[in-house]
């Protein structure tokens, strides 16, 4: 792709915004290049409607759920918002035909894909008009997802919550920009506009945000989850299950320290993928942030206050606007 298409834009409505647009906005018919990460358990249609109203792009987070909790989240969110929100569908679903199924039948103008490829249901989404945005954690499945004629790829890297590749958002984003000729999204370690800015120049044309929209003000996680994520600093988020070759990036507690004492004691990997059963769903909705599994990227320990999503997203622009004009005060030397 080429450079990132940034306008400083002063709306009709008036208003005096300063907006941040980039080709992503065109593609998905957002105001703001900022979509929100899928979580399972998390991203539910109060919080993707949220961040739709706010020029962002909300997501559904599917997950492992059933399919009658999505057919009801989508009714939801249409109830509470007319502007584009998207689906994540976790490939590795035991219910995943059904979920793209219901997508079929109640069409989105996004999915997002996880933890695999989506080849097979790409062409009859795009025939709806839904743009199929995978999520890639390397170069090589970068070039392999793209084979099915996806509209965009989320590059994704290892500062994410959950399940994560092995590569930082840094060494990842210009890489897969290089190695492919369609849009990408910069997705890990993005809190405020500094990460904004620092993706576009990597190459991206907008960013996802996880871990933020947690504590967003409409998201629907058990309170405790928010508090753990506020009170989280820079070392407090474990990657566990590397051996069982599904590492997932969480906030320490006592059941990371049960995955690192079972993966020093070799303990196969079907009996440590034993004790992640359910441990999702116990911390994000039950509340069990010491034995469930609260899924965080390394940028919870800047998360210190819950906000609406309207204002996380305002701050995001806002603070990439003023990044962009210091740059240029900073490296531009008079001679
Ligand atoms: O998917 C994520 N993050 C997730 S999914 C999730 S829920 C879960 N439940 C059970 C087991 C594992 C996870 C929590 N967090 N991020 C996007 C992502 N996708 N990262 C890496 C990948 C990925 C991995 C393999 C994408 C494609 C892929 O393809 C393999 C293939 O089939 O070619």
């Amino acid at each position: 792709m080429g450079k990132p298409d940034i306008k400083e834009v002063n709306p009709d409505t008036g208003g005096g915004l300063v907006l941040i647009r980039t080709a992503l906005c065109d593609l998905l018919n957002i105001e703001y290049p900022i979509i929100q990460g899928g979580m399972a358990w998390v991203a539910t249609a109060e919080l993707a409607a949220a961040v739709s109203n706010a020029g962002g792009l909300g997501i559904i987070g599917s997950g492992a759920a059933p399919p009658d909790w999505l057919r009801e989240q989508l009714r939801l969110a249409k109830k509470l918002t007319n502007k584009p929100f998207g689906v994540n569908v976790m490939l590795r679903s035991p219910y995943v035909d059904e979920i793209m199924e219901i997508l079929q039948a109640e069409p989105v103008a996004v999915v997002t894909t996880g933890a695999g490829n989506p080849g097979k249901y790409v062409l009859s989404l795009r025939r709806l008009g839904t743009k199929v945005i995978p999520v890639v954690s390397s170069v090589a499945l970068a070039k392999r997802l793209i084979r099915s004629g996806v509209d965009a790829l989320i590059a994704e890297g290892m500062e994410s919550g959950g399940h994560i590749g092995e590569i930082s958002t840094m060494a990842l984003v210009p890489q897969v920009v290089d190695a492919v000729d369609i849009p990408v999204i910069a997705a890990g370690g993005v809190y405020d506009g500094r990460g904004l800015i620092a993706t576009l120049s990597l190459g991206a044309v907008g960013v996802q945000m996880g871990t933020r929209f947690i504590c967003a003000t409409e998201c629907t996680v058990h309170p405790k989850v928010k508090e753990a994520v506020m009170k989280s600093k820079d070392r407090d988020t474990a990657v566990s299950g590397a051996s069982t070759g599904h590492p997932v990036r969480a906030l320490r507690n006592k059941l990371t320290r049960q995955y690192e004492e079972m993966e020093k004691n070799n303990i196969t990997s079907e009996e440590i993928e034993k004790i992640g059963v359910g441990s999702l769903r116990r911390a994000m909705v039950e509340g069990d942030v010491a034995y469930g599994t609260v899924m965080s990227g390394q940028v919870c320990a800047m998360v210190h206050r819950e906000q609406p999503a309207c204002e996380i997203i305002q701050d995001v622009v806002k603070h990439a606007v003023e990044v962009l004009a210091n740059l240029n005060s900073k490296v531009v030397k008079k001679i």
